[in-house]
């Protein structure tokens, strides 16, 4: 039985979602992030050195890292499905956008939220003053127009196809589907197909159940 090393509100919940999508049975074992902090509690390091979620452990694997948890799973239990046939265009979408999500897309919506709190911390004036004014500054220098570049290519892909590798849906729309990020980053009726994308989403059975084993999740 795979275990799912599962951290509330956290990138995991794709992973419970992409088992749901296979039929595949697992047990969960929940972490709970520090209130304060957002962090994980040490004891999610005895699972892997980094302490990060997700981390599945299969009999005697144990596989850190999302995208490669995907790779895997999608390799182990998928005999094909939720990924395009070798060698086709759509393949080579699937690998790019299994790629995109945490090496392109992620670094800006994760800077977003760290700004967003160096600008809500309660700190004591000057420090105040000048960290706000750091971080908007940040914000619309830097973090803004990435976003803007990110959600408007994503916005503009998914006009060739529902999906973000072609007609079908695969495990790279799993891995794409950071949505609360997204919506803290400006998803809003200028961007229907990415809207769309995430009603789609929502809609699918194995979402929900994967939101029903997960608990809470605002990622
Ligand atoms: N790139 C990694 C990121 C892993 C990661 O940073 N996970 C977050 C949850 S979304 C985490 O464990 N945060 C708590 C911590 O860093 O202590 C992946 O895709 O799995």
């Amino acid at each position: 039985m795979i275990i799912v090393h599962h951290l509330n509100h956290s990138r995991s919940q794709r992973v419970l979602w992409l088992l749901e999508e296979l039929g595949q049975p697992y047990e969960v074992k929940r972490y709970e992030r520090d209130p304060k902090t957002m962090l994980a509690p040490p004891t999610l390091r005895a699972v892997h050195r980094l302490g990060k979620s997700p981390v599945i452990v299969d009999g005697a694997t144990t596989v850190a890292e999302s995208g490669a948890i995907v790779e895997y799973l999608v390799e182990r239990f998928g005999g094909g499905r939720l990924i395009p046939p070798p060698g086709s265009a759509e393949r080579l979408r699937y690998v790019h956008w299994l790629h995109y999500a945490e090496g392109s897309a992620m670094p800006p919506l994760l800077l977003k939220l760290v700004f967003d709190r160096i600008a809500t911390t309660p700190m004591l004036w000057p420090v105040s003053t000048i960290a706000r004014g750091i971080a908007a500054k940040v914000q619309s220098t830097f973090i803004g127009q990435q976003l803007k570049l990110h959600l408007d290519f994503m916005e503009s892909e998914l006009a060739r196809d529902a999906w973000f590798a072609g007609p079908d849906f695969t495990a790279a729309d799993i891995q794409l589907s950071f949505e609360a990020a997204a919506a803290r980053a400006g998803l809003d009726a200028s961007r229907p197909r990415l809207a769309a994308f995430l009603a789609s989403i929502h809609a699918r059975p194995a979402y929900r159940r994967a939101l029903e084993r997960g608990g809470p999740y605002d990622y």
